[in-house]
This record gives structure tokens, C-alpha cells and sequence, in this order.
């Protein structure tokens, strides 16, 4: 059986939220966030630099959350959370599908570090500063993205979203969805309402 290894507000949100709106059957391995669990002999086995997600089935491993995303969507022929192949349609989904790992969560992570997850004495208030200047103009930019349409792709919900989503879920537990970005706040409640969110965030 397809197993996920998660622990609570991490990028595995994204592969729990997934598997519950494609109706998967799989076993959840709940993990602490503590170096003491990821970094232990045995899930370094399954995920060699100690991170989630890691998805396991049959001997296949996987460790990089977009990749799980799009393996699963493909595995299950799913053609309901993704456009076509070759369509524009297609094109704007992977931009979002994309920019949410590559381009939002760098600095949302650089404030995750700084800011709350790093000993003190090891944090520099000046990355996560810079972090939140850009997480901010970035939601702004998304917030301009989402006027007129309900989701990130269009008019129909998507794996981008779940992509996105999460990055948003980081972006509220720090306080920067704020009024000044109605779009985004209005998104990402219709998000949140989904049955499939809340059971990946525990809600
Ligand atoms: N690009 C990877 C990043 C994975 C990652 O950094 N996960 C974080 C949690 S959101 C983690 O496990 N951090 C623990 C650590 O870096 O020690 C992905 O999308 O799966």
C-alpha cells in the first residue's frame, strides 16, 4: 500500500490533501517535526537528508513533494485535477504548480528558519526580514493572479492549488495574509473549505 510520511504543517499537507481529494487508499506514517525523528537511522533509510514528504510504494521511493504530486496524478490517470497536455491551459497550471515550491516558499522558508524553527543564537533576523519583504510582494503579485478567478489555473480547481495552498497555509501561520490582499485571503478560504484540507491539516 501506498504509504506518506508526514508530519503536521509541512510540504507533506500537500500529498494528505491529494491522496483525500483522489480518494486514494494509503497509510499515513505520522512523524514528529523533530530532528530526533527525521534525522533518526531509520527514516534517514526512506529520506536520506531527514525532510518530508517521502511517498513509498513497492520498493519506489520518492522524496521531493511536487514529484510525489505529479507521480500520483499520472499513476491514477487523474484528469481531473490537472489540464491536458500541450494546452495554455496546461502552461499557466505548471507555472503555479511550480512557482509555489520554487519561487513562494524560498522566502517563506528563510522565515520558517529564522524566525522560529533554527536555535536562536543560530537565527539572523535580517534573512528572515528580507524573507517576509519578499513573501509579501510575492502575495501581492498572486493577489493581482487571482482577481476574477476562483483558482490559481483558472476557473477550476487543481493541483496547483494544492501546490499553492500550502504555501498559504505557511503564509497565514506567520500572519502575512492580511487585508491588503483580499484575493489571496478570499482563495485561500475557499481552499481551506475543502473536506480534503482539513483532513490534511487536521482541522
Ligand atoms: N523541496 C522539498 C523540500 C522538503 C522540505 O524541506 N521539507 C521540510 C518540511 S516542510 C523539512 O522536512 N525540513 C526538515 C529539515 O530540513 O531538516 C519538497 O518539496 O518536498
Amino acid at each position: 500500500m501506498l504509504k506518506v510520511y508526514h508530519a503536521p504543517n509541512t510540504r507533506s499537507v500537500r500529498i494528505v490533501w491529494l491522496c483525500e481529494e483522489l480518494g486514494l487508499d494509503y497509510e499515513k506514517v505520522a512523524l514528529e517535526f523533530d530532528p530526533k525523528v527525521l534525522q533518526s537511522e531509520n527514516y534517514l533509510k526512506i529520506n536520506p537528508l531527514g525532510k518530508v514528504p517521502s511517498m513509498e510504494e513497492d520498493g519506489l521511493v520518492i522524496n521531493e513533494s511536487g514529484a510525489i504530486v505529479q507521480y500520483l496524478l499520472e499513476k491514477t490517470g487523474d484528469k481531473d485535477l490537472q489540464p491536458a497536455p500541450g494546452t495554455p491551459e496546461r502552461g499557466r497550471y505548471l507555472h503555479w504548480f511550480h512557482f509555489a515550491e520554487a519561487t513562494l516558499m524560498p522566502p517563506l522558508g528563510n522565515i520558517a528558519q529564522h524566525a522560529f524553527i533554527r536555535p536562536e543564537e543560530k537565527r539572523i533576523s535580517a534573512v528572515a526580514e528580507e524573507g517576509k519583504e519578499m513573501a509579501i510582494k510575492i502575495l501581492k503579485l498572486l493577489d493581482k493572479e487571482l482577481e476574477g478567478r476562483s483558482y490559481i489555473a483558472g476557473e477550476k480547481f487543481s493541483a496547483a492549488d494544492i501546490m499553492l495552498g500550502y504555501d498559504l497555509l505557511l503564509a497565514k501561520l506567520f500572519g502575512l495574509l492580511t487585508d491588503a490582499m483580499p484575493n489571496v485571503l478570499a482563495y485561500f478560504n475557499r481552499l481551506a473549505e475543502r473536506p480534503a484540507f482539513k483532513k490534511a491539516t487536521g482541522q
